[in-house]
This record gives C-alpha cells, structure tokens and sequence, in this order.
C-alpha cells in the first residue's frame, strides 16, 4: 500500500472567486504530488506504517523510526494538510458557518467576524511557511499557526479548518499581499465540510 494523491473534488478553475487556476493546477498537481511522493519514498518497505491513515501516522509520530521522522513529518504533514484543504473549499462556499459549529465558534471567539481576524492574524503572524488552524484540542477550539508542513496531529490536536500560507499558495495572484489572499480566501470555504470535520473530532476524542 501506498499514499495516492487524492483527485481534487472540483475543477481546478472552480476556485476563481479566491484562487486562480494555474495556482489550483501547480498547487495539487506538483506540490501536493511532491509530498505525496517523497512520503512514499520516505516509508519504503515499511509495511505497517505505509498501511496507517495519514492522520494516525502523524498522531504516532513517534513511532516512525528516527531516521525518517523529519521526512514523514514534512511530507506526511504536507500530505495531510493540503488533502483537507482541498476538502474545505468549493465553489459553492463563503457564507456564514451554522448550526453547532457556528455556535462554538461564537462562544469561543465571540464572534464569526473576531474567529476571521484571528484566522488573518495568525496566517500574517507565521513568518516564511506554514499555516493558520482552527484546531479541536481537548474538547475546545483553539487557532493555532504551525511552520513549514507540520500538522496539528502532531501536537494531539484536531485539524477543523486551515489555510496554507506558503507562498506557492497566492503568489501569483496576490504577490506579496498575503492578506488579501486571507481575505478573499473566505469566499471559498466550505462551511458544510468543516462543520462535518467539527462534529467529526467532536465525536472521535
Ligand atoms: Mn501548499
């Protein structure tokens, strides 16, 4: 068995409203590929480890040899985080999160609005590579920024929502303006799928 790179679940121009095509294209196709591949060849022979889910892998990390460990916490991270972040957006998102999900944001955050500038500040926060979470840890939401492609499994906590601050992520569109990329970002996410994510973790820990 082997790590496969997931499809994106729409076509790669359905993201115009936030994020172009060719970014889609290279973002998925070369990047996300990349990771994908060297995790693969990172775990080569490693029957049992190539067999866990990518989340449980990253959960007992330290159960990875030492001498791959960095590699699988990059690219097994890299891996992780870009197949949710396809996941969370569409075409079809922007809104307002509802239901239970829209209500623990509130009385965690005060609000969606607040919930949104904490999400800005610490993808502007993360200085070079990284990302901005929205975590479930211990039973509470919390944002959080991790660097290069680690993952919050690796520190015990749920992933419910992230945006990818690496400049592969906006530059071609956005250049340097990573806020305006953090902005418009919200345009095309896909409420539903975090909230079934939220309940999801809610449920597992
Ligand atoms: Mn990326």
């Amino acid at each position: 068995m082997a790590f496969t790179l997931p499809p994106l679940p729409y076509p790669a121009d359905a993201l115009e409203a936030a994020i172009d095509k060719m970014t889609m294209e290279i973002h998925h196709g070369k990047h996300h590929k990349g990771y994908v591949d060297n995790l693969n060849a990172a775990l080569e022979g490693q029957a049992a480890l190539l067999a866990k889910p990518i989340d449980q892998l990253l959960r007992e990390i330290n159960s990875v040899p030492e001498n791959i460990r960095q590699k699988v916490i990059n690219n097994g991270g890299g891996h992780a985080n870009h197949s949710m972040f396809w996941e969370i957006m569409s075409s079809q998102g922007g809104g307002e999160p509802s239901g239970t999900l829209a209500e623990a944001i509130k009385s965690t955050f005060g609000d969606v609005a607040a919930f949104k500038s904490k999400i800005k500040e610490a993808g502007l926060g993360r200085f070079g590579s990284g990302w901005a979470w929205l975590v479930l840890h211990n039973g509470k939401l919390q944002i959080v920024s991790t660097a290069n492609q680690d993952s919050p499994y690796l520190n015990g906590q749920t992933p419910i929502l992230g945006v990818d601050v690496w400049e592969h992520a906006y530059y071609l569109r956005y250049q340097n303006r990573r806020a305006d990329y953090l902005e418009a970002w919200w345009k095309v996410v896909n409420w539903n799928e975090v909230a079934k994510r939220f309940a999801s973790a809610q449920g597992g820990k």
